[in-house]
């Protein structure tokens, strides 16, 4: 059994919507169980399926997920928050909902003694060249400023027809291009000057191991979720007994 509150557990690309109760239903066990025994929560991007700005605190749903992550937090557990491609629009009235802290995309936090870089993972896939100039765009600041100004029901609309043209590109854009560039690993461990990082976004759980480099990637939550949970001795992963299905 890990130490209680010795633990650091990370998760991702949980995509809560409220389309997918199971899944909602999973993570609010986790928060109450193997969160509420770790020193610490790493949120690691696509924690709902789509953020539309923090007016989206105004939805019953997602107040729902912000409260649970606050009583964690008030909880004495810390947790904190990168974002992914689908919720980089959360700002401060989402961390003050959770009281998780924000982080930078791509931060390296020493974990039991490890320097680990933790990212969402999008940055790494630069083969998409589609997705990485959407990316640019959506996360230049002008854009932002534009894009929230218009009235949430317009940016919820906006979002749907987007999610639905993501689906449909990923039905047909080659696996390997939603993978990894291998370059981008190395280049980002030599620029963060890390031997392991830990990220999500692919959807392709794995531990990958090159020499004395260590690559974790998180699992999805759409079929059965799970966690990674890193302690002294070092990081495993912690699976969930039930599936999510559909749900
Ligand atoms: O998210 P996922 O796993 O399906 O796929 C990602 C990439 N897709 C995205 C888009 C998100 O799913 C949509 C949700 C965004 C919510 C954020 C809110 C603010 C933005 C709102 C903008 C209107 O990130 C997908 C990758 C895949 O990962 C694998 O890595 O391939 O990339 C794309 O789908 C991008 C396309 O290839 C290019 C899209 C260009 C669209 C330009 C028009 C934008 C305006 C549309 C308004 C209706
Ligand atoms: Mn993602």
């Amino acid at each position: 059994m890990p130490t209680p509150h010795l633990t650091t557990l990370f998760v991702s690309d949980i995509h809560l919507h409220p389309s997918r109760p199971l899944t909602a239903r999973l993570f609010g066990e986790f928060l109450a169980g193997p969160a509420a025994q770790a020193g610490a929560l790493y949120i690691l991007g696509d924690l709902f399926d789509a953020w539309a700005g923090d007016d989206d605190l105004g939805d019953a749903f997602n107040a729902g997920v912000c409260a649970a992550l606050k009583r964690l937090a008030e909880a004495g557990r810390r947790v904190f928050f990168i974002p992914g491609n689908r919720d980089f629009l959360v700002a401060d009235r989402f961390a003050a909902a959770t009281g998780a802290t924000l982080l930078a995309d791509e931060t390296v936090v020493d974990i039991h003694g490890v320097p680990t870089l933790l990212l969402h993972g999008d940055t790494l896939c630069t083969d998409d060249r589609a997705y990485q100039d959407f990316r640019a765009m959506v996360r230049a600041r002008a854009w932002q400023e534009e894009f929230l100004a218009q009235p949430l029901a317009v940016r919820r609309a906006e979002i749907a027809s987007l999610r639905e043209r993501s689906e449909a590109g990923k039905r047909v854009k080659p696996q390997a291009l939603m993978d990894v560039n291998e370059t981008a690993v190395q280049q980002a461990y030599a620029a963060h000057q890390v031997t392991r990082m830990i990220h999500g976004h692919t959807h392709r759980q794995a531990r990958h191991r090159h020499g004395s480099f260590e690559r974790w990637v998180l699992p999805d939550w759409d079929a059965s979720g799970g966690a990674l949970l890193c302690d002294e001795s070092g990081c495993r992963w912690l699976a969930f007994p039930t599936r999510v299905g559909a749900g």
